[in-house]
């Protein structure tokens, strides 16, 4: 069908959905046309998104891909989620200055499973298909592979900055390291897929897709790249080596406070790119802040949504509690109870045996720097004794332990 169909209001409404907080949507006008023609026939989009699973510990950073899946999912489009337990034996050299380190089949079996569960908060695991990438890479065998590596030319793989960068510098690249983006396209032809996911560090392999969909007689699919979520400080990426993330498996309380902490600014680039709320919600809420509301307000909002999703509404309404309480320098009610031995007994000793510290050394450090309280009480005292009984320490906002020594 060459003609172009007409864009339903329900069509222009998926578009919309489809492009919120988006990086890059490619090629808009056919993405367009596949959504008239499924609208039509009723037959849903094939949506794709591929996880390799080197790292089973999600982030909300991890999560702003896998909302947007679960929002073509609610318009009732077939979502699958890739395994790539086949190219995570080559490891994805995208935005790498260096080959990865494959990973062994029992790595990929257990992270794979933690990774499914975890983005099951997300995405409705029921209407999740799940794949996995060595259903078809494996049997290509040899002969498979060096057909498909003929298909695309040294001088297009080089294109890639990561490439390019690397051997402009003199960084090697292995020859499987050109695979990579092969077996990642091949995969969408293999899944027929109609669109593709990816952040945007995936640009180029969700190209290759496209032409090597075209070289085996199919529609190329469209590419869909989200943005990168900054972190707590609101300038860097959200990761965990710069520790600025809020994990999906985090207590509630923590991931409550972590939301509060973020800047008002930052709150509304979380609303697009992490809530579940539409866009004209959003938009209320903006008004009503112009208003004069109190934008913490609005954040307890987005704090009690995310903690509701990967916890439950309960836990949402407890850190709520939690976080109002202490932020009253009340005492959470969740304190952690330790018996210790040994009284008298040392500060320095006592906040390590509770793992409040790490070491005598930052106990003393935190003591110094006042941001340790008995009772409620700072204490300044690095030689402090602490005599049998009961009581609660804080170390820091949020840190806490309930006490008895004997
Ligand atoms: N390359 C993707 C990543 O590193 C994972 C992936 C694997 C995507 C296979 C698609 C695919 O077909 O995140």
């Amino acid at each position: 069908s060459s003609t172009a169909l007409p864009l339903s209001d329900k069509v222009q409404e998926a578009l919309a959905v489809a492009k919120r907080g988006v990086d890059e949507l490619l090629i808009e006008s056919e993405f367009a046309q596949k959504l008239a023609r499924s609208e039509k026939s009723g037959q849903p989009l094939r949506i794709k998104l591929g996880l390799d699973p080197t790292a089973p510990d999600l982030h909300l950073g991890h999560t702003v891909v896998l909302n947007k899946m679960r929002q073509l999912q609610n318009l009732g489009h077939n979502v699958i989620f890739l395994i790539g337990d086949f190219t995570s034996m080559i490891g994805d050299p995208s935005g790498r200055n260096a080959t990865r380190p494959p990973l062994t089949r029992e790595q990929i079996e257990l992270n794979a499973k933690t990774y499914f569960a975890q983005a099951s908060l997300v995405l409705d695991p029921e209407r999740t298909e799940i794949r996995y990438n060595s259903e078809w890479c494996d049997p290509l065998g040899s002969r498979g592979m060096i057909q498909l590596a003929s298909r695309y030319t040294v001088a297009r793989m080089m294109e890639r900055d990561d490439f390019t960068k690397r051997f402009k510098e003199g960084t090697p690249i292995s020859v499987h390291e050109f695979l990579y983006p092969l077996m990642q396209g091949y995969d969408s032809v293999a899944l027929k897929s109609d669109l593709e996911l990816g952040g945007t560090d995936q640009k180029f392999n969700l190209l290759v897709g496209r032409e090597l969909q075209k070289d085996y007689g199919q529609e190329p699919q469209c590419i869909l790249t989200m943005p990168l979520l900054e972190g707590l400080d609101g300038v860097e990426k959200m990761s965990k080596s710069k520790n600025n993330y809020i994990g999906i498996t985090e207590p509630a309380n923590t991931m409550f406070a972590k939301v509060m902490s973020i800047s008002d600014v930052m709150m509304w680039r979380y609303y697009e790119l992490l809530s579940f709320r539409s866009m004209t919600d959003i938009a209320g809420f903006k008004v009503e802040v112009e208003g004069g509301k109190n934008p913490r307000d609005i954040k307890v909002a987005l704090a009690q949504e995310i903690v509701a999703r990967f916890h439950s509404q309960q836990a949402a309404e407890d850190a709520l509690a939690d976080f109002v309480n202490r932020s009253k320098g009340g005492i959470p009610d969740d304190v952690p109870e330790v018996s210790l031995s040994g009284a008298p007994l040392g500060i320095g000793q006592l906040l390590k045996q509770t793992n409040l510290c790490a070491s005598t050394s930052e106990a003393l450090r935190m003591v110094e720097q006042g941001g340790v309280r008995i009772d409620g009480a700072v204490i300044s005292d690095k030689g402090l004794k602490l005599e049998a009984g009961q009581f609660v320490i804080q170390v820091g906002k949020r840190k806490f332990a309930r006490v008895t020594l004997s």
